[in-house]
Protein backbone atom coordinates (compact mmCIF):
# COMPACT_ATOMS: atom_id res chain seq x y z
CA UNK A 1 0.00 0.00 0.00
CA UNK A 2 1.57 3.42 -1.27
CA UNK A 3 0.79 6.54 0.72
CA UNK A 4 0.16 9.63 -1.79
CA UNK A 5 3.20 11.67 -1.31
CA UNK A 6 1.10 15.02 -1.89
CA UNK A 7 -1.18 13.84 1.27
CA UNK A 8 1.81 13.49 3.30
CA UNK A 9 2.90 17.04 2.25
CA UNK A 10 -0.43 18.35 2.76
CA UNK A 11 -0.54 17.34 6.47
CA UNK A 12 2.60 18.04 7.32
CA UNK A 13 2.27 21.67 5.95
CA UNK A 14 -1.14 22.89 6.52
CA UNK A 15 -2.92 23.96 10.07
CA UNK A 16 -6.27 23.75 10.34
CA UNK A 17 -8.10 20.36 9.81
CA UNK A 18 -11.38 18.62 9.50
CA UNK A 19 -11.73 15.13 9.23
CA UNK A 20 -15.48 14.01 8.72
CA UNK A 21 -16.94 10.51 7.99
CA UNK A 22 -20.18 9.40 6.93
CA UNK A 23 -23.73 9.20 8.62
CA UNK A 24 -24.96 6.18 10.74
CA UNK A 25 -21.38 5.84 11.56
CA UNK A 26 -19.47 2.44 13.12
CA UNK A 27 -16.58 1.56 14.20
CA UNK A 28 -14.29 1.95 10.70
CA UNK A 29 -15.58 5.21 10.62
CA UNK A 30 -15.05 6.55 13.95
CA UNK A 31 -12.16 5.24 14.68
CA UNK A 32 -10.60 5.97 11.88
CA UNK A 33 -11.69 9.62 12.52
CA UNK A 34 -10.80 9.80 15.58
CA UNK A 35 -7.30 8.16 15.32
CA UNK A 36 -6.22 10.80 12.51
CA UNK A 37 -7.82 13.61 14.62
CA UNK A 38 -4.75 12.14 17.44
CA UNK A 39 -2.32 11.84 15.14
CA UNK A 40 -2.81 15.70 13.44
CA UNK A 41 -3.03 16.78 17.14
CA UNK A 42 0.53 15.29 17.71
CA UNK A 43 1.55 17.34 15.00
CA UNK A 44 0.59 20.28 16.72
CA UNK A 45 -2.49 20.95 13.92
CA UNK A 46 -5.32 22.27 14.87
CA UNK A 47 -7.88 19.48 14.00
CA UNK A 48 -11.71 19.01 14.53
CA UNK A 49 -13.86 15.85 13.62
CA UNK A 50 -17.31 15.88 12.47
CA UNK A 51 -20.04 13.12 11.88
CA UNK A 52 -23.14 14.09 11.74
CA UNK A 53 -25.05 11.71 13.57
CA UNK A 54 -22.49 11.75 16.41
CA UNK A 55 -21.15 8.59 18.40
CA UNK A 56 -23.71 6.12 19.23
CA UNK A 57 -24.13 4.86 22.19
CA UNK A 58 -21.86 1.52 21.69
CA UNK A 59 -18.82 3.11 20.98
CA UNK A 60 -18.76 6.15 23.52
CA UNK A 61 -15.99 4.14 25.07
CA UNK A 62 -13.49 4.69 22.70
CA UNK A 63 -11.06 7.23 23.88
CA UNK A 64 -11.92 10.49 22.78
CA UNK A 65 -14.88 9.90 21.42
CA UNK A 66 -15.89 13.56 22.55
CA UNK A 67 -13.54 15.08 19.72
CA UNK A 68 -16.40 14.20 17.67
CA UNK A 69 -18.72 16.99 16.71
CA UNK A 70 -22.05 16.61 14.81
CA UNK A 71 -22.63 20.44 13.85
CA UNK A 72 -20.34 22.02 11.05
CA UNK A 73 -19.11 25.53 10.67
CA UNK A 74 -19.24 25.21 6.75
CA UNK A 75 -18.51 28.76 6.85
CA UNK A 76 -14.89 28.39 8.34
CA UNK A 77 -14.51 24.96 5.98
CA UNK A 78 -13.67 28.04 3.24
CA UNK A 79 -9.89 28.37 5.15
CA UNK A 80 -9.54 24.32 6.31
CA UNK A 81 -8.46 21.22 4.87
CA UNK A 82 -11.41 18.77 4.97
CA UNK A 83 -10.55 14.87 4.86
CA UNK A 84 -13.28 12.32 4.46
CA UNK A 85 -12.92 9.35 5.70
CA UNK A 86 -14.24 5.60 5.03
CA UNK A 87 -16.40 7.25 2.44
CA UNK A 88 -15.85 9.32 -1.00
CA UNK A 89 -18.35 11.86 -1.24
CA UNK A 90 -19.84 14.87 0.63
CA UNK A 91 -23.01 13.60 0.17
CA UNK A 92 -21.90 10.52 2.45
CA UNK A 93 -21.07 12.65 5.31
CA UNK A 94 -24.43 14.29 5.03
CA UNK A 95 -24.39 17.51 2.47
CA UNK A 96 -26.20 17.63 -0.75
CA UNK A 97 -24.73 21.22 -2.21
CA UNK A 98 -21.06 22.05 -2.56
CA UNK A 99 -18.61 21.62 0.17
CA UNK A 100 -16.27 24.63 -0.19
CA UNK A 101 -12.90 24.04 1.45
CA UNK A 102 -9.33 25.29 1.31
CA UNK A 103 -8.18 21.43 0.17
CA UNK A 104 -10.06 18.42 -0.02
CA UNK A 105 -8.85 14.77 0.99
CA UNK A 106 -10.79 11.39 0.31
CA UNK A 107 -9.00 8.44 2.25
CA UNK A 108 -11.11 5.11 1.87
CA UNK A 109 -11.49 1.86 0.94
CA UNK A 110 -14.60 1.68 -0.80
CA UNK A 111 -14.90 1.60 -4.38
CA UNK A 112 -16.03 5.69 -5.85
CA UNK A 113 -18.88 6.61 -8.22
CA UNK A 114 -17.52 10.06 -8.12
CA UNK A 115 -14.23 11.61 -8.46
CA UNK A 116 -14.64 13.88 -5.17
CA UNK A 117 -11.41 15.17 -3.53
CA UNK A 118 -8.29 17.26 -4.59
CA UNK A 119 -6.67 14.29 -3.52
CA UNK A 120 -7.73 10.78 -3.33
CA UNK A 121 -6.52 7.57 -1.74
CA UNK A 122 -8.88 4.44 -2.68
CA UNK A 123 -8.21 1.30 -1.59
CA UNK A 124 -10.47 -1.32 -2.21
CA UNK A 125 -8.49 -4.24 -1.79
CA UNK A 126 -8.01 -3.25 2.15
CA UNK A 127 -9.82 -3.85 4.61
CA UNK A 128 -10.79 -1.16 6.43
CA UNK A 129 -10.12 2.94 6.56
CA UNK A 130 -8.45 2.17 10.20
CA UNK A 131 -5.56 -0.10 7.97
CA UNK A 132 -4.43 2.92 5.82
CA UNK A 133 -4.75 5.48 8.76
CA UNK A 134 -2.12 2.92 10.08
CA UNK A 135 0.23 3.01 7.00
CA UNK A 136 -0.25 7.19 6.63
CA UNK A 137 0.95 6.91 10.58
CA UNK A 138 3.76 4.76 9.78
CA UNK A 139 4.27 7.19 6.74
CA UNK A 140 4.22 10.76 9.32
CA UNK A 141 6.54 8.78 11.70
CA UNK A 142 4.20 9.56 14.44
CA UNK A 143 4.23 7.70 18.00
CA UNK A 144 1.21 5.16 18.38
CA UNK A 145 -0.17 5.98 21.75
CA UNK A 146 -2.38 3.73 23.55
CA UNK A 147 -5.44 5.55 22.56
CA UNK A 148 -4.41 5.71 18.48
CA UNK A 149 -4.09 2.07 19.34
CA UNK A 150 -7.65 1.44 20.52
CA UNK A 151 -9.12 3.87 18.10
CA UNK A 152 -7.31 1.64 15.29
CA UNK A 153 -8.24 -1.37 16.86
CA UNK A 154 -11.61 -1.09 16.85
CA UNK A 155 -11.55 0.53 13.51
CA UNK A 156 -10.22 -3.10 11.67
CA UNK A 157 -12.08 -5.51 13.94
CA UNK A 158 -15.70 -4.10 13.38
CA UNK A 159 -14.62 -4.00 9.58
CA UNK A 160 -13.13 -7.48 9.41
CA UNK A 161 -16.24 -8.92 11.65
CA UNK A 162 -13.64 -9.19 14.39
CA UNK A 163 -11.24 -10.94 12.31
CA UNK A 164 -13.68 -13.86 10.88
CA UNK A 165 -14.70 -12.14 7.03
CA UNK A 166 -12.63 -13.09 4.10
CA UNK A 167 -11.19 -9.39 4.15
CA UNK A 168 -9.14 -10.61 7.27
CA UNK A 169 -5.54 -11.25 5.64
CA UNK A 170 -2.11 -11.80 7.09
CA UNK A 171 -1.20 -7.82 6.70
CA UNK A 172 -4.41 -7.50 9.33
CA UNK A 173 -3.08 -9.20 11.92
CA UNK A 174 0.44 -8.39 11.10
CA UNK A 175 -1.29 -4.57 11.84
CA UNK A 176 -3.59 -5.20 14.64
CA UNK A 177 -0.33 -7.74 16.62
CA UNK A 178 1.49 -3.85 16.39
CA UNK A 179 -1.54 -2.45 17.97
CA UNK A 180 -1.70 -4.77 20.79
CA UNK A 181 2.01 -4.04 21.20
CA UNK A 182 1.35 0.02 21.26
CA UNK A 183 -1.16 -0.67 24.00
CA UNK A 184 -4.95 -1.60 22.56
CA UNK A 185 -6.53 -4.34 24.29
CA UNK A 186 -8.77 -7.28 22.87
CA UNK A 187 -10.47 -8.58 25.54
CA UNK A 188 -11.09 -5.24 26.76
CA UNK A 189 -12.35 -3.95 23.47
CA UNK A 190 -14.68 -6.90 22.87
CA UNK A 191 -16.21 -6.81 25.91
CA UNK A 192 -16.69 -3.68 25.25
CA UNK A 193 -18.11 -3.89 21.59
CA UNK A 194 -20.14 -7.15 21.83
CA UNK A 195 -20.97 -7.65 25.77
CA UNK A 196 -21.95 -4.44 26.72
CA UNK A 197 -25.44 -4.18 25.03
CA UNK A 198 -28.60 -1.89 26.24
CA UNK A 199 -31.46 -4.02 27.18
CA UNK A 200 -33.66 -2.12 24.38
CA UNK A 201 -30.76 -3.21 21.69
CA UNK A 202 -31.24 -6.15 22.78
CA UNK A 203 -35.35 -6.26 22.35
CA UNK A 204 -34.93 -4.86 18.81
CA UNK A 205 -33.00 -7.45 17.98
CA UNK A 206 -35.48 -10.16 19.05
CA UNK A 207 -38.22 -8.28 17.03
CA UNK A 208 -36.14 -8.50 14.00
CA UNK A 209 -35.47 -11.70 14.32
CA UNK A 210 -39.35 -13.02 14.85
CA UNK A 211 -39.73 -11.44 11.41
CA UNK A 212 -36.82 -13.88 9.30
CA UNK A 213 -37.79 -15.54 6.57
CA UNK A 214 -35.40 -17.93 4.30
CA UNK A 215 -36.00 -18.16 0.72
CA UNK A 216 -35.01 -20.35 -1.67
CA UNK A 217 -33.09 -18.11 -4.62
CA UNK A 218 -31.68 -20.56 -7.39
CA UNK A 219 -29.21 -22.60 -5.77
CA UNK A 220 -29.04 -19.94 -2.65
CA UNK A 221 -30.83 -19.75 0.21
CA UNK A 222 -32.09 -16.04 0.95
CA UNK A 223 -32.31 -14.67 4.96
CA UNK A 224 -34.82 -11.91 4.80
CA UNK A 225 -35.37 -9.81 8.01
CA UNK A 226 -37.11 -6.65 8.54
CA UNK A 227 -36.90 -3.88 11.16
CA UNK A 228 -39.77 -1.24 10.81
CA UNK A 229 -40.31 2.37 12.56
CA UNK A 230 -43.03 0.68 14.87
CA UNK A 231 -39.77 -1.65 16.77
CA UNK A 232 -37.84 1.16 17.27
CA UNK A 233 -41.01 2.74 18.89
CA UNK A 234 -42.05 -0.25 21.18
CA UNK A 235 -38.28 -0.76 21.79
CA UNK A 236 -36.90 2.84 22.47
CA UNK A 237 -34.38 1.87 19.98
CA UNK A 238 -33.16 4.04 16.56
CA UNK A 239 -31.01 2.85 13.85
CA UNK A 240 -27.63 3.14 15.41
CA UNK A 241 -28.64 0.69 17.42
CA UNK A 242 -29.29 -1.47 14.37
CA UNK A 243 -25.11 -1.87 13.77
CA UNK A 244 -24.19 -5.46 12.89
CA UNK A 245 -27.68 -6.61 12.81
CA UNK A 246 -27.90 -8.01 9.09
CA UNK A 247 -24.85 -10.19 9.79
CA UNK A 248 -27.01 -12.10 12.55
CA UNK A 249 -28.43 -14.60 10.10
CA UNK A 250 -25.64 -15.63 8.42
CA UNK A 251 -24.93 -17.40 11.87
CA UNK A 252 -27.12 -19.93 10.16
CA UNK A 253 -25.49 -22.88 8.14
CA UNK A 254 -27.79 -22.91 4.84
CA UNK A 255 -27.95 -19.07 4.46
CA UNK A 256 -26.00 -17.71 1.80
CA UNK A 257 -27.32 -14.31 1.29
CA UNK A 258 -28.96 -12.14 4.69
CA UNK A 259 -30.54 -8.78 3.75
CA UNK A 260 -31.80 -6.68 6.57
CA UNK A 261 -34.86 -4.17 5.37
CA UNK A 262 -34.44 -1.43 7.51
CA UNK A 263 -37.80 1.26 7.56
CA UNK A 264 -36.89 5.05 7.20
CA UNK A 265 -40.01 6.46 6.31
CA UNK A 266 -43.10 5.42 5.36
CA UNK A 267 -42.69 3.87 2.22
CA UNK A 268 -38.87 4.03 2.15
CA UNK A 269 -36.29 1.12 2.99
CA UNK A 270 -32.67 0.86 3.42
CA UNK A 271 -31.61 -2.34 2.85
CA UNK A 272 -28.15 -3.90 4.47
CA UNK A 273 -27.01 -7.37 2.56
CA UNK A 274 -24.20 -9.74 3.89
CA UNK A 275 -23.01 -12.56 2.36
CA UNK A 276 -20.69 -15.68 2.46
CA UNK A 277 -17.68 -16.65 0.04
CA UNK A 278 -17.79 -16.10 -3.01
CA UNK A 279 -21.40 -14.23 -3.41
CA UNK A 280 -20.71 -10.82 -4.80
CA UNK A 281 -23.59 -8.54 -3.09
CA UNK A 282 -22.21 -5.52 -4.25
CA UNK A 283 -23.69 -6.32 -7.94
CA UNK A 284 -27.19 -6.41 -6.48
CA UNK A 285 -27.20 -3.22 -4.41
CA UNK A 286 -25.57 -1.63 -7.70
CA UNK A 287 -28.67 -2.41 -9.50
CA UNK A 288 -30.56 -0.59 -6.92
CA UNK A 289 -28.54 2.25 -6.88
CA UNK A 290 -26.22 1.23 -4.03
CA UNK A 291 -22.77 -0.41 -3.49
CA UNK A 292 -20.37 -1.70 -1.10
CA UNK A 293 -17.94 -4.68 -1.01
CA UNK A 294 -18.69 -8.40 -2.12
CA UNK A 295 -19.37 -10.22 1.12
CA UNK A 296 -21.38 -6.46 2.37
CA UNK A 297 -23.18 -4.37 0.45
CA UNK A 298 -26.40 -1.64 0.86
CA UNK A 299 -29.08 0.22 -0.95
CA UNK A 300 -31.83 2.97 -0.43
CA UNK A 301 -35.27 2.10 -2.37
CA UNK A 302 -39.00 3.25 -2.08
CA UNK A 303 -41.93 0.98 -2.27
CA UNK A 304 -44.22 -1.84 -1.17
CA UNK A 305 -41.88 -4.00 0.76
CA UNK A 306 -43.26 -7.95 -0.22
CA UNK A 307 -42.40 -6.16 -4.24
CA UNK A 308 -39.14 -5.30 -3.50
CA UNK A 309 -38.26 -8.03 -1.39
CA UNK A 310 -39.28 -10.44 -4.22
CA UNK A 311 -37.15 -8.07 -6.92
CA UNK A 312 -34.48 -8.75 -4.58
CA UNK A 313 -34.79 -12.57 -4.37
CA UNK A 314 -34.83 -12.65 -8.08
CA UNK A 315 -31.63 -10.38 -8.85
CA UNK A 316 -29.94 -12.91 -6.45
CA UNK A 317 -31.15 -15.93 -8.07
CA UNK A 318 -29.11 -14.61 -11.12
CA UNK A 319 -25.79 -14.29 -8.92
CA UNK A 320 -26.19 -17.91 -8.09
CA UNK A 321 -26.79 -18.83 -11.52
CA UNK A 322 -23.52 -17.08 -13.07
MN1 LIG B 1 -14.90 0.90 6.53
Amino acid sequence: MKVPERLIQILRSEKHFTIASHINPEGDAIGSAIALALVLKRLDKDVSVYIRDGVPEIYKFLPHCDIVEDTLDVGSLQKRVLIIVDCNEPKRIGFEGELKCKTSIVIDHHETRKDYGDIRWIEPACAATGLMIYYLIKELRVVITPDIATNLYVAIAVDTGTFRYENTTSEVFRTVADLVDKGASPGWIAINLYESWSTKRFNLLREMLNTLEIHNSGPLKVAITVITEDMFKKTGTDASDTEDFSNVPRILKEVDVSVLFRQDGPNKWKASMRSKGDVNVATVAKEFGGGGHRNAAGFITEGDLEKIKAEVIDKIKRLGNN
